[in-house]
């Protein structure tokens, strides 16, 4: 699966994407991260990307040519299944969407920054706007490596364990439930008796339990 990211800071993106299963990822062969420094394709000496807003208004956005010059190259050599602006007036990401994503081949992300990105550019290109989640940041980046993340651990061979994606919090609409590994006993505190008990049935049992419980408690709107 190949990720192309269009973004102004592209050293924001290496290293998220770098590390453990990610890279993991990527030595097998698996995933591929393309970033492109929008800069190349900025205007004039100054090689500017941004300006202030018609209509006025506090805040700089991307503007348009910039940008179109930039997609129009990349889709010049390549079909994207999905071309997607990471933007908090999105869609909210979800398990479900990840799972979605996963199964495509070429997607092409946009990070936005300052205040976002001319309109004419996510009619123009833009197969779908990603939020992930209800709060604001500073810039696409980290959405983009949090989006790239979620998808690239769901393709087949990432996980060294194939059935661990399925058993994730959310794979099921459940949260997970606790876990524990050695020592049986730390400060007082004991592991449940029954998962020391070697008993399947009993064990499974249990965690259905307690993810139905921390899921009642802190996400009852999860299984609505
Ligand atoms: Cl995708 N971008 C920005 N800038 N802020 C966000 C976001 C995305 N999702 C939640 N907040």
């Amino acid at each position: 699966m190949q990720f192309d990211i269009i973004t102004v800071l592209p050293e924001l993106l290496e290293s998220p994407l770098s590390h453990s299963i990610m890279q993991r990822a990527k030595d097998r062969g698996l995933l591929n991260v393309n970033l492109i420094n929008l800069r190349d394709y900025g205007i004039g000496k100054h090689k500017q990307v941004d300006d202030y807003q018609y209509g006025g208004g506090a805040g700089m956005l991307m503007t348009v040519e910039p940008l179109d010059n930039c997609i129009e190259d990349l889709k010049s050599n390549k079909v994207y299944d999905e071309i997607i602006f990471l933007t908090p007036d999105g869609i909210p990401l979800t398990q479900t969407i990840a799972n979605k994503l996963s199964l495509q081949k070429n997607i092409l992300l946009i990070c936005g920054h300052y205040k976002g990105i001319d309109q004419r550019i996510r009619d123009m290109h833009c197969t779908m706007e990603i939020s992930i989640g209800d709060y604001v940041l500073s810039g696409g980046e980290l959405a983009a490596a949090v989006l790239v993340d979620s998808i690239g651990r769901l393709i087949p061979g990432v996980l060294n364990d194939g059935t661990s994606a399925l058993t994730d919090s959310f794979q099921d609409n459940l949260l997970a439930p606790p876990i524990y590994s050695r020592p049986a006993e730390y400060k007082g505190r004991k592991v449940p008796d029954v998962l020391l008990s070697g008993h399947d049935a009993k064990i499974e049992e249990w965690r259905l339990e307690q993810a139905q419980k921390k899921t009642n408690e802190l996400r009852p709107d999860l299984n609505a």
